[in-house]
């Protein structure tokens, strides 16, 4: 009797919201984040990874955030990701929160993971995917911290999943690692498979490069402490030695075909550069628009000059000739048109 009661209930309500999909109970909690990293709110190109120290320097880029989308379960599993961790016990609510975890503990890169997804997604909403546009990659991925050696992040297509490493700074510590990763299960997402071939890889990476600091700027506000275009600022500490530390950048100056060295990371400069000049010409709301519509009629294994001309086509088509020729502009300022 009591469940045929409470059976009723859920479907009345799913009736009522069909936007909330039927017996998912969806909420919100409480969690401590880095917004986006340690280097980009205190301004410090100094700082270390101390070995996973929680040192008193990085007191002052805590924030406390509200994750949404969760599914009720009181772990970190919602509408867009769910976490698992094999490193440390997972995440679990505790009286309705996630408690004020800091970098030393295995839970922080845990809430970075559900936090910084989610916001990538509730990004591409807000411009429109999923309401006056086609949803993109509204779907549940899987984001893993592995404690293996490498100090690398991937994203595999075959699980729809993300991997996240802790070699040097965990990578779950930079928001700009975790929105890069997500930007491969983004066109993943749109067009399965995308990204096996030399240029479409780099297009692949640039396009990772440039969501990171799109999201992170939308979300926290455009860093005025480090650049922009600078991408990872805290996980590159790790591994770079000049400064401000970038993973890559997206204001380089790479010209095609003259810098192709065939390795997508470093070719991928070409194509990201074309995107922050678009971006600088019309706005971060209109640039991504346009360049994420475009790629879902990229071809899995698209050219550079393909690319490039179908992300003009969609500037005309959502913007009329101003915004097609200034995509236009861009790429043949780097040689891809
Ligand atoms: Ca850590
Ligand atoms: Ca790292
Ligand atoms: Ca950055
Ligand atoms: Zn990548």
């Amino acid at each position: 009797m009591r469940r045929s009661l409470a059976l009723t209930a859920v479907a009345l309500v799913a009736a009522l919201i069909p936007a909330t999909r039927a017996g998912a109970a969806v909420t919100s909690a409480q969690a401590t984040v880095f917004a986006p990293s340690p280097v980009q709110t205190l301004g410090r190109q100094d700082l270390t990874d101390a070995k996973d120290a929680d040192l008193p320097v990085f007191a002052a880029a805590y924030r406390r955030v509200t994750l949404t989308d969760l599914d009720g379960s009181g772990a970190l599993a919602g509408r867009y990701v769910a976490v698992k961790s094999a490193t440390g016990k997972a995440a679990t609510l505790v009286d309705g929160a996630f408690p004020a975890w800091h970098r030393d503990s295995d839970q922080f890169e845990q809430v970075m993971g559900y936090y910084w997804v989610t916001t990538a997604q509730l990004y591409l909403q807000h411009l429109g995917f999923g309401s006056n546009l086609r949803p993109v990659n509204q779907r549940q991925i899987e984001l893993r911290i592995d404690q293996y050696g490498g100090d690398n992040s991937f994203f595999r297509d075959d699980k729809a999943n993300i991997t996240l490493g802790k070699g040097g700074v965990d990578d779950g510590e930079d928001a700009e690692v975790i929105v890069h990763e997500y930007g491969h299960s983004v066109q993943d997402g749109q067009v399965p498979g995308f990204g096996t071939t030399l240029e479409s890889g780099a297009i692949g990476e640039a396009f990772g490069d440039y969501l990171a600091v799109a999201v992170t700027s939308w979300a926290t506000g455009a860093p005025t402490l480090t650049p922009e275009a600078c991408v990872a600022d805290w996980d590159s500490t790790s591994y770079t030695s000049t400064t401000p530390h970038c993973l890559r950048r997206l204001d380089g100056n790479k010209h095609y075909p003259a810098d192709v060295i065939g390795e997508v990371h470093a070719d991928g400069e070409i194509w990201s550069r074309a995107l922050w000049d678009i971006r600088g010409a019309l706005g971060d709301t209109h640039a991504t628009t346009l360049i994420v519509e475009a790629q879902f009629a990229f071809a899995a294994e698209t050219t550079f000059a393909a690319a490039a001309r179908a992300t003009v086509d969609a500037a005309q088509r959502l913007y009329g000739a101003t915004a097609a020729a200034a995509a236009r502009s861009a790429f043949t300022a780097r040689g891809l048109l």
